[in-house]
């Protein structure tokens, strides 16, 4: 079968490579590309969806994202609603984004952005550092990883979702009890998608009901965030220090006032990043359930946007 590859801003290659060597797949296209599209049966991409792609591909049966997250897809309206689209859930993405968490989440806990400050003035500063009650906001294949591991690690975890789950040692909410889940966090941690009900949910409503002095992290994406409310709510200490590693324009404008805040630390959407070649193998799986018409893996659902 034919793939046409659209890899944005990383460079394809791992991608070609791996691909070609299956037994699937007769040609890798990568885009942008003059070649004839008529036999593609697969759209593998990651963001920006290049405008007009689809009407290239008359032969289309199959859409991946080559992320986790599909809201450069779903809010697309050249997608067409009968189309499977499936999406990346892979023990590397999961295990790196949990590694990011518990990094961002110890730094807070050690103070340590405070401690590299008095290194600076050869200053020996010890301190006693509290236990934290961190929040998961999205209780999916990464949020779910991550209250279970930071549990396991002995912090309490509190976790919310849109159905109900139970998790082992974590206290879990859902739907309307997000101001009980909310008011006793040390730490929110973001990793909801971003659907109609969840854009901006990051916002002065939702920075009301929180703790006074939360740490924020968010690792899902921008828009989820009210970047003004944020900046308000740093300003008046609601949220004591934020660690962003997603915006709402991407890379993050130079001029933007994050860059220069003194309580908010960015990087650059790497919480996580698809690794080729551990994604590779479910890529090529769906391939194969094409080829024998058998049920995709990892297919997300259009009405529910997530
Ligand atoms: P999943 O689809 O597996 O999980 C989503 C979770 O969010 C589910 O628990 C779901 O609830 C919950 N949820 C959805 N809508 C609501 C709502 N309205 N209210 C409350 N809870 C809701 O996603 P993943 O865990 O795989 O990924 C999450 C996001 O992380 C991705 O969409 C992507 O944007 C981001 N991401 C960021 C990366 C980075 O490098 N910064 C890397 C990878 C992903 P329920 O369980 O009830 O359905
Ligand atoms: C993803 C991402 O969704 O890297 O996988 O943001």
């Amino acid at each position: 079968m034919e793939i046409l590859l659209s890899t944005g801003n990383w460079p394809p290659k791992a991608w070609v490579e791996g691909l070609s060597k299956s037994n699937l797949v007769s040609a890798v296209h990568v885009w942008p590309t003059e070649s004839d599209l008529s036999n593609v049966e697969v759209l593998l991409v990651w963001k920006p969806l290049p405008a007009g792609i689809i009407e290239l591909l008359p032969n289309l049966k199959f859409i991946s994202s080559i992320g986790a997250g599909v809201d450069h897809l779903l809010g697309d309206s050249q997608i067409p609603l009968d189309l499977p689209v499936a999406r990346i859930v892979d023990e590397r993405l999961t295990g790196d984004m949990t590694n990011y968490v518990m990094m961002a989440v110890v730094m807070h806990q050690r103070n340590l952005l405070h401690v590299l400050e008095n290194q600076k003035q050869a200053k020996w500063e010890r301190h006693h550092y509290p236990n934290l009650r961190v929040g998961v906001m999205g209780l999916g294949e990464l949020g779910g990883h991550l209250a279970r591991t930071l549990s396991g690690a002995g912090f309490e975890v509190s976790g919310y979702s849109r159905s109900s789950k139970q998790i082992d040692r974590v206290a879990t909410f859902n739907g309307a009890d997000r101001s009980e889940f909310l008011k006793d966090l040390d730490v929110l941690v973001n990793l909801l998608p971003v659907t109609s009900e969840t854009e901006n949910i990051l916002n002065k409503d939702l920075f009301g009901q929180i703790k006074p002095g939360a740490f924020l992290i968010n690792v899902a994406r921008g828009a989820h965030l009210d970047e003004m409310d944020l900046l308000d709510a740093l300003e008046k200490g609601i949220i004591s220090r934020a660690m962003l590693d997603v915006f709402k324009e991407e890379p993050l404008p130079s001029d933007h006032p994050f860059w220069g805040h003194p309580k908010i630390t960015i990087t650059p959407h790497i919480a996580s990043v698809t690794t080729p070649a551990s994604a590779m193998k479910l890529v090529l799986e769906n391939c194969r359930r094409l080829r024998d018409g058998e049920k995709f893996l990892h297919l997300v659902d259009l009405q529910r946007g997530y």
